[in-house]
């Protein structure tokens, strides 16, 4: 299988090619990344020998053609990935998430290439606390740019779906963690926060609650959606494992023999979500797909691990993310 990976350089696709190369020898790897300030030709060293790596944009039409024409499969994982950047500058993930996506559709319809859409539970908006989780029939109601344009997207492969008929699938992740996560990102930051000796940052009380998932788990589901999904099925890929973000905090504060009230609270995110929970059914029964991270502690104290280990991959971005969070406004309240 000659399979093309849009994003490779960021931080689930980095782990998705590191996955492939281990268990699928015989599938043949090509990457396309632009190498934003969230992509990192060191997340793909060690398989650098393995992999074809292609520096270039998703929106670059040429170049999508060419590379495309010669893929049997694409996994578009490509994309501007933080909301609070896309509260403060939108513009890239309207070209990326959207233009992009376009971009590599019109070419998979030209060349008849099975497609796999990589996208996000927040295009369901958020649940009150007592409220069901999403499941593939939930109403899409973005609430930020980001979401607005992952929306959009999804929403563009549906259409072509039905319109063009194109072989494509979508799956809608929940959050992930795992190695190789820029340090912007709520576990990255905290981690690295509490390396260097800082408190912890929450935004607002600290009561929201996402569905964490450990990389490796959503990737092994994009497999068995590639290997065993239905053309056209949306697939939600949750682990059960919802935590709010004062929760998350006191875990790594009690990793790093911190006292679990060693944090600040700080400016809230604009429009921030409440809550975030996935109904991961169809994946399971349809597919047979099941995580292998059961114990979120265990998955965190692992991913600490890494952090610990691989400073040099994470030291670069830290004082620019930091002074990014500072120039947005970010204090602490
Ligand atoms: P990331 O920001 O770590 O990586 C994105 C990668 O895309 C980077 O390597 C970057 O250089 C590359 N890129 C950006 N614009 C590009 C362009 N125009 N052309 C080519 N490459 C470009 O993101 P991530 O967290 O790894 O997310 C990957 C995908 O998974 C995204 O589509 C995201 O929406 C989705 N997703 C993420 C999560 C999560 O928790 N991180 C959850 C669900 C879904
Ligand atoms: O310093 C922080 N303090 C904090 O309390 C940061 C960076 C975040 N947070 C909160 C905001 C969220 O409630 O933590 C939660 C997680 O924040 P992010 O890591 O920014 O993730 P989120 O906004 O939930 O979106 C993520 O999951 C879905 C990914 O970034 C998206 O790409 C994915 O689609």
């Amino acid at each position: 299988m000659r399979l093309l990976v849009t994003g490779g350089a960021g931080f689930i696709g980095a782990n998705f090619v590191h996955q492939t190369v281990t268990d699928r020898p015989d599938v043949r790897v090509t990457v396309l990344d632009k190498l934003t300030y969230a992509g990192n030709r060191a997340s793909l060293a060690p398989v650098a020998d393995r992999i074809e790596f292609v520096h270039g944009d998703v929106a670059d039409p040429d170049l999508v053609n060419r590379l495309v024409s010669d893929a049997d499969v694409v996994v578009h994982f490509a994309a501007e990935s933080h909301n609070d950047n896309s509260l403060a500058h939108p513009m890239p993930f309207v070209q990326t998430n959207i233009v992009g996506t376009f971009t590599l559709l019109e070419a998979v319809r030209a060349h008849d290439v099975r497609y796999h859409h990589i996208s996000t539970d927040e295009v369901y908006g958020d649940l009150e606390f007592d409220e069901p989780a999403f499941t593939a029939d939930t109403p899409y109601n973005p609430s930020s740019p980001y979401s607005a344009t992952k929306a959009s997207s999804d929403l563009l492969v549906r259409a072509w779906v039905r319109s063009f008929g194109v072989r494509a699938t979508i799956s809608n992740c929940s959050n992930n963690y795992g190695p190789y996560q820029h340090v912007e990102k709520f576990i990255p930051r905290q981690i690295t926060n509490l390396i260097d000796g800082v408190r912890p940052r929450l935004y607002g009380a600290g009561h929201q609650i996402r569905d964490w998932i450990h990389v490796d788990d959503h990737n092994r589901a994009v497999w068995a959606i590639l290997d065993r999904g239905r053309i056209g099925q949306t697939y939600l890929i949750g682990a059960d494992g919802e935590r709010d973000n004062k929760a998350v905090v006191e875990l790594l504060l009690r990793e790093f023999g911190r006292a679990a009230d060693d944090f600040d609270h700080v400016t809230d995110r604009p429009g921030h979500d409440l809550r975030y929970a996935i109904d991961a059914s169809l994946l399971r029964d349809e597919l047979g797909w099941r995580p292998h991270y059961s114990d979120f502690a265990d998955g965190l104290a692992a991913t600490v691990r890494w952090y610990r280990d691989n400073e040099q991959w994470w030291r670069p971005q830290k004082s620019i993310t930091e002074a990014a969070y500072a120039t947005a406004g970010e204090q602490v309240l």
